[in-house]
């Protein structure tokens, strides 16, 4: 682990920084396969299953009675947790139910916001040794609730051309009837084009490696829209003498043994704690069975001491950390004065595992520094705000004359005759009353 001591203001740019990923070359792979699948479909999206998966499929899509069976493999114990999980998330989400705005703004000039769903979405859900089926709960129960009409989830097929089980019965919980066993770029291609068998959506969700994640790019450039820029995992602890050093020592791990280029940073405003939690770091990475991937993560992690609360929230801002841990004295100030974070787990009973899988907020989150800018995946990612205006004779007659001095200014005559057309008639009326 990497220490630093009181750091100078001037470095703290290239300590913040996360190493730049090269995209050039993926990029070529990328375009390849978009136009082929564009001009092929589905045998194309078949072909590169083959190349890449190592199984030749007759039809991608997961048949019905596939996704009901799934619920008899699985252990009772984790169905349960998944439902536990799907109802807390449930909720969460659902209270971000926002009323219609309504608003009266001048006299007869009615406004209003009102928000509908984008009608088709497609969810990514990454393979590999571990798939994450907890990501089909944060990307899924969203969706429902904004209510989507269209939600299609594809996900990479292992050699025997299946689906884990697990992440077929989430599927089906959360209600999703199209389930495509494609993974990589030509999923993401054929989401973004449409095939005869996967429906062409209007915005894709979902972490991905950076194949997928270059391809989601290519694909806003056709239209279609992404949840947002993704990139490896990240935690920053901040922490105090009133933390305990094993927690943040597993919290640090935690995220650590997603994979060797995940960030984990420990920012402290106590000296003595920098010892402690290395030292209990190296301890339980020896008990864990991802601890190869963990130790390459753990050996660029960084333990930051700094003398003030000040200094530590400075540098926390100018970082923008995905998940945020707070174990500190005066939660109240940081809590205040944290600007750029994507989801903030305070206390030390609240590790940010429960929010990767149960409390109920969503663990699609900005990285990169993106939480200067970007939200999480919440229920308005699934939505959009649509204004209304209807305007009485009476509110076009008060409102009128501003709109036409306006258009006139801006050298725009066919918008101010518009109005003027209008005004005419609705005086010529009043003239004949
Ligand atoms: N921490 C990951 C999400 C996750 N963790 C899924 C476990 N399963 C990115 O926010
Ligand atoms: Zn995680």
């Amino acid at each position: 682990m990497k220490k630093y001591f009181n750091p100078e203001r001037a470095d703290w740019e290239s300590l913040l920084s996360r190493p730049t990923q090269t995209v050039d070359d993926i990029e070529q792979t990328v375009q390849t396969i978009f136009k082929a699948v564009r001009e092929k479909g589905d045998m194309a999206v078949r072909e590169y299953t083959a190349k890449f998966d190592g199984v030749s499929l007759d039809s991608t899509l997961v048949e019905r009675q596939t996704l009901a069976a799934a619920a008899e493999a699985l252990d009772d114990s984790l169905k349960k947790a998944i439902q536990k999980a799907y109802a807390n998330i449930w909720k969460f989400h659902e209270a971000q139910k926002t009323k219609k705005v309504v608003v009266e703004t001048s006299q007869g000039v009615q406004c209003w916001q009102e928000k509908k769903p984008i009608q088709k979405v497609g969810l990514y859900i990454p393979g590999g040794t571990a798939p994450l089926f907890s990501t089909i709960l944060m990307l899924a129960i969203p969706a429902k609730l904004a209510g989507c009409s269209e939600i299609v989830m594809c996900s990479p097929p292992d050699k025997n051309g299946n689906l884990p089980n697990v992440v077929l019965y989430t599927a089906a919980l959360c209600g999703i009837t199209k389930v495509f066993k494609v993974g990589g770029i030509q999923a993401v291609a054929a989401l973004t084009f449409g095939t005869q068998m996967i429906p062409k959506v209007f915005k894709i969700f979902g972490p991905g490696n950076q194949y997928v994640t270059v391809a989601k790019q290519l694909a806003t450039r056709y239209g279609v829209s992404i949840d947002m820029p993704a990139g490896p995992s990240e935690l920053l602890v901040m922490a105090d003498e009133t933390a305990v050093p094993e927690f943040i020592a597993s919290d640090l791990l935690s995220q650590a043994e997603h994979g060797t280029d995940s960030q984990v940073i420990m920012v402290t405003t106590s000296e003595q704690l920098v010892e402690e939690v290395e030292r209990e770091v190296w301890s339980q990475l020896e008990e864990l069975p991802r601890k190869e991937i963990a130790k390459k993560a753990i050996a660029n992690s960084k333990l930051i001491y700094v003398p003030t609360s000040e200094i530590a929230v400075a540098l926390i801002n100018e970082y923008g950390p995905e998940h945020y841990i707070l174990c500190v004295r005066d939660e109240e100030y940081f809590l205040e004065n944290t600007y750029n974070a994507g989801s903030v787990f305070i206390g030390n009973y609240t590790p940010e595992s429960a929010g990767d899988y149960a409390s109920g907020t969503n663990h699609t989150l900005p990285t990169n520094g993106y939480a200067k800018q970007y939200s999480g995946v919440n229920l308005d990612s699934f939505l959009k705000s649509i204004t209304f205006q209807k305007i009485s004779e009476k509110g076009l007659l008060d409102l009128g004359e501003t709109i036409e001095i306006m258009a006139e200014a801006e050298g725009l005559q066919a918008h101010k005759n518009a109005v003027t057309l209008r005004l005419a008639r609705i005086q010529k009326s009043i003239k004949a009353d």
